[in-house]
């Protein structure tokens, strides 16, 4: 049914859909997510896991306090295009993405092109795009990556893909497939691809996939976009996963109704799995990702049409989670980290946020769940794609065609 579809009818059905489904077993909202309490806090806190905030109306965030004279910037690599995804594998070395496809190490300060890696769809918003180590590197030298993964060679249906392998003589060897969609679930539309990875102290691997443009999807978990999967380090799906007793959903669903979390990042001292997720025009969100949580896109949401229209007249839903917090005007959030080193002391467990529209990268200080400030500490170097803290403690941003290093100003 999808195969023709206009773009005009796509965006007709997305906004339909959960009112007039043809077929109403192809669309499911779990009625497994966990009850919702209302706490009664006055600030956007998140008190215990088993309880959702899904009542209080979260305020943009106001001033945010500019840092930039304490960072000094330099180039650290430079004659790229569009790198996604930056990792280290040790000190100076780096594996670096290209959403047009390349997958590069920086070793020795020498640029070398990786080669044997899958063809990815490159149109619109995606690529090849993000790159992580195992957490048992380099014991265990497994090298993680996500793509847009085209259904059939060329510009077609594409859907984001993780694999691992490992990097052998220059070239990635002995592929193995963690996450593909059911080929019926790929999508022509050519945005909204998530793609970030991460894990946590256990091992579980967690990735993002955008709503790929069809909105309702989000609320659908027999759909793979719009979500936070979960699987273990060989694709193998977790016992404990949420909605592993659903025969008719994707087992790996972690979270649903993202709309488009392009940052994604376990805190190393809390365990706690952090997203950020582009909103529409407006309502950028911070969230904190619970298994079987609904995150409401696009039932609720802070933002308007990208046209000024309304797009639902809800911030607000019972047992739809709220953001811990939310940037109106968008900042276009993509990238996500943890600070953790020595250059920028005082900075120790605040996430490092990238935006991609406001050309920044944000420090925003957290207590374990709760949102504390933010600052601006790094503005109009171009758009931010990724953020990464390096062994030397510097941290790393890709931007635009260059890769950036951040070290305290004299
Ligand atoms: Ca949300």
């Amino acid at each position: 049914m999808t195969k023709f579809i206009t773009p005009l009818a796509i965006a007709l059905l997305s906004t339909t859909a959960l009112v007039a489904c043809s077929n109403a077993d192809a669309q499911k909202t779990p009625s497994t997510a966990p009850a919702a309490t209302a706490p009664a806090a006055s600030g956007p806190v998140i008190a215990a896991s088993a309880v959702i905030n899904d009542s209080i109306d979260i305020a943009p965030v106001g001033d945010v306090t500019d840092v930039t004279d304490q960072v000094s910037i330099e180039t650290w690599i430079d004659d790229l295009d569009a790198p996604w995804g930056i990792t280290f594998t040790a000190a100076d070395t780096a594996l670096i993405t290209q959403k047009s496809g390349e997958f590069f190490i920086y070793e020795n300060g020498t640029l070398s092109q990786i080669s044997n890696v899958p063809e990815v769809n490159d149109g619109g918003q995606g690529g090849l795009m993000d790159v992580t180590l195992d957490p048992n590197w380099p014991e265990e030298d497994w090298i993680y990556l996500s793509f847009s993964h085209p259904k059939t060679p060329g510009a077609g249906e594409a859907m984001t893909k993780v694999i691992r392998a490992k990097l052998r003589d220059g070239a990635l060897s002995g592929i193995e497939t963690l996450f593909e969609a059911k080929p019926e679930d790929y999508v022509k539309r050519r945005h909204h691809f998530g793609s970030r990875i991460t894990f946590d102290a256990a091992g579980h691997l967690y990735f993002s996939i955008g709503d790929r443009g069809i909105m309702a999807d989000a609320q659908d978990i027999t759909k793979p976009n719009g979500k936070v999967h979960r699987i273990n380090r060989d694709g193998s799906i977790p016992a404990d996963n949420p909605f592993v007793d659903d025969a008719t959903a994707y087992a790996s669903i972690y979270s649903f109704g993202n709309r488009n979390p392009q940052g994604l990042i376990i805190h190393p001292d809390t365990d706690v799995l952090w997203s950020t997720e582009h909103g529409p025009k407006g309502g950028d969100e911070l969230n904190v990702i619970r298994p079987g949580v609904n995150y409401g896109w696009p039932e609720i949401s802070y933002g308007i049409n990208y046209n000024g229209t309304v797009l639902t007249e809800f911030t607000k839903k019972p047992g739809m989670a709220q953001p811990i917090s939310q940037w109106t005007p968008s900042i276009a959030v993509c990238g996500l980290d943890v600070y953790k080193g020595d250059l920028f002391g005082d900075w120790d467990g605040a996430l490092l946020v990238g935006a991609l529209a406001y050309e920044e990268i944000r420090l925003v200080r957290v207590d374990g769940e709760r949102y504390k400030d933010e600052q601006i500490i790094m503005q109009q170097e171009g758009r931010v794609r990724d953020v990464t803290v390096g062994p030397d403690g510097a941290i790393y941003a890709a931007v635009e065609d260059k890769i950036l290093r951040l070290t305290p100003a004299k």
